[in-house]
């Protein structure tokens, strides 16, 4: 049995003082036991939320990384140093990443290993553009997308991966997939996880859905074969919708 998830994916959002606050009123309310939840959140809010944390189930995330261990790479910041805090997700190739900082599939890869290595969980991020669906590629793209990212994952790791389909199109802009677009997506990469590894693999992997996920749709969705849970943005801003999303899940 895979346990849902709701991650939420601050973004750019939230100063240190924001966070602190939302942790604080997010820990007033009674979280679902059912689903894991988890925040990922910009790496300046990380300590504040593993310390407010530190005695709950709820998984604190990172939304990206750089795969060097150390050394002279200005600005980045290193897996090792992420477990160190006490991270447990780290997102690694955000289509915002991919579109806005210009982060290939080979980059979303040695991310996976680097956060793999260091004992931490990836959260990797595939989709298709708008045009890709309407030209019918979506399926080959996103497939494409998830064999790069996976490339030389020892199975033994990939069983505990997390993958997250976000159409492009579906992002931040109010415009979800429905829930059984969003199923028959992630049914295929499970079966793309199936021939890259065996069916245990692909029966472990959990595959969320992202793109505009608000409490009012998520029940929906989850009810689906092979939707795992959500990666959400503007939804999970708010602790009561935050809450709701993961009672829905
Ligand atoms: C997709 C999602 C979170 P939103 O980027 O990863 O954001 O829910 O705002 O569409």
């Amino acid at each position: 049995m895979r346990t849902p998830l709701i991650a939420g994916n601050w973004k750019m959002n939230m100063t240190v003082s924001e966070a602190g606050a939302f942790a604080d009123e997010l820990l007033n309310n009674k979280l679902n036991q059912g689903v894991e939840a988890a925040v990922c959140a910009p790496f300046i809010d990380l300590p504040v939320l593993i310390e407010k944390f530190k005695d709950t189930d709820i998984k604190v995330g990172a939304q990206n990384v750089y795969y060097e261990q150390s050394g002279a790479f200005t600005g980045e910041i290193s897996a090792p140093m992420l477990k160190e805090l006490g991270v447990h997700y780290v997102i690694a190739g955000h289509s915002e990443r991919r579109e806005l900082f210009g982060e290939s599939d080979s980059d979303i890869n040695k991310k996976a290993h680097a956060v793999i290595e260091a004992g931490m969980v990836p959260i990797i991020c595939v989709g298709e553009t708008e045009a890709e669906r309407d030209n019918g590629e979506h399926t080959e793209k996103v497939a494409n997308q998830v064999k790069a990212a996976l490339q030389g994952v020892k199975a033994e790791a990939a069983g505990d991966l997390v993958i997250a389909y976000e159409p492009i199109w579906a992002i931040g802009t109010g415009k979800s997939a429905t829930s059984d677009d969003a199923n028959a997506m992630c049914k295929s990469i499970r079966t793309k996880v199936e021939k890259l590894y065996d069916k245990g693999v692909a029966d472990s992997v959990r595959i969320l859905y992202g793109g505009s996920v608000k409490p009012a749709t998520v029940e929906e969705l989850m009810s689906k074969s092979d939707v795992d849970g959500a990666l959400v943005g503007g939804a999970a801003l708010k602790t009561d919708d935050y809450t709701a999303l993961v009672a829905g899940a």
